[in-house]
């Protein structure tokens, strides 16, 4: 089994690397691949050097079995072909191929068997503030249908990257040395002591394109007519992302039923004990595996409704555990290079 990475230096390839030493994946040789900034990197992976190449329109794919992309839309886009071209499964990160509709869209916990399926051999890997609410929201929608989700997500830095990370870090720095902000680069504001209210690029009916992936991209996975209407806002929390997620269903469901589903739904802990100031925070969740659940509680506002409180950490569960979950799966299904 070989496995390739794509984007290895950035901060979900690294996490990449991470996770598939720590759950022991089923690989025999790796091989990194980066832009010209990173070729010639070397990263240990159990003992061993790896240098990172050059990715580049030639055969160096003829003989891997799974890559797992991270390497922006564009450079998915522009080498879809060159990485599945002699069989290999692409994983891919980005947004690129996800409402494809020969491209399946999978978070193993809701839509594992939907992996088996693709034409194209590229399985998408969704939106980070997507994946953690899906996982949450299946056990509840088999319990009753879910008809609408609204949300407001708190999303950390490092959904924007491990240079935006850097950069929050540098804007505490320079307003504790020099009382203001001058580094504004990975950021359309200043996000220390901030919150900014969009995430990605406007869409021309005025929500921001993250908001709109949740939107389609929790029907394409629930494989569901759910609605969701979300306001995605960039805090300055450093690593998990977190959101409050109100939800309506086709019947009544109780709050002692929804935490019962919960406990037992995999990939889901539920921390809720608010009366003892118990409940998810993603200082906590940062590093972890989980979506966690807290503030379990009727939605006063509508009798159908319920509403809950997650966090999860964007770059393991948001991205980088997701994608190595969709390939255990496959290799769990004896289903690799086609
Ligand atoms: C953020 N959720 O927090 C974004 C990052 O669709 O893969 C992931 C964007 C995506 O900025």
């Amino acid at each position: 089994m070989k496995v390739a990475i794509v984007g290895a230096s950035g901060a979900v390839g690294q996490e990449l690397l991470s996770i598939l030493a720590e759950r022991n994946f089923p690989l025999d040789d790796l091989v990194l691949f980066g832009s010209s900034r990173s070729a010639g990197t070397k990263y240990n992976f159990r003992g061993k050097e790896y240098e990172v190449k050059l990715l580049q329109h030639n055969d160096d794919f003829k003989d891997v079995d799974i890559a797992l992309t991270s390497a922006g839309g564009g450079t998915s886009l522009e080498f879809a072909e060159t990485i599945t071209k002699y069989g290999a499964v692409m994983i891919d990160n980005s947004s690129a191929f996800r409402m494809d509709e020969d491209v399946p869209l999978v978070v193993p916990e809701v839509n594992a068997e939907d992996a088996l399926n693709r034409p194209r051999n590229i399985i998408a890997n969704p939106n980070c503030t997507t994946i953690m609410m899906v996982v949450v929201l299946k056990p509840i929608d088999q319990l009753s249908h879910i008809r609408k989700v609204h949300i407001a997500s708190y999303q950390s830095a490092s959904g924007a990257g491990a240079a935006a990370m850097e950069e929050l870090k540098q804007q505490y720095k320079e307003l504790v040395e020099d009382g203001k902000v001058s580094t504004i680069n990975k950021f359309p504001h200043q996000l220390a002591y901030n919150v900014i209210p969009q995430i990605d690029k406007m869409t021309p009916n005025d929500y921001t394109k993250e908001e709109m992936k949740m939107f389609n991209e929790t029907q394409k996975i629930m494989h569901s007519d759910i609605r969701t209407s979300a306001t995605c806002v960039r805090v300055s929390s450093l690593r998990s992302h977190s959101e409050s997620v109100w939800f309506e269903t086709e019947q009544p469901v109780s709050v002692e039923a929804i935490r019962e589903a919960l406990q037992k739904a995999p990939g889901v802990s539920v921390v809720d004990d608010p009366q003892n100031y118990v409940y998810p925070m993603p200082l906590e969740s940062a590093g972890k595996d989980d979506v966690y659940v807290g503030r379990i509680r009727k939605d006063l506002a509508d009798d159908l409704g319920n509403t809950l409180w997650l966090t999860g950490d964007q770059i393991r569960k948001g991205a980088a555990l997701n994608a190595v979950q969709i390939a255990e799966y496959l290799v769990k299904k004896g289903d690799l290079k086609k």
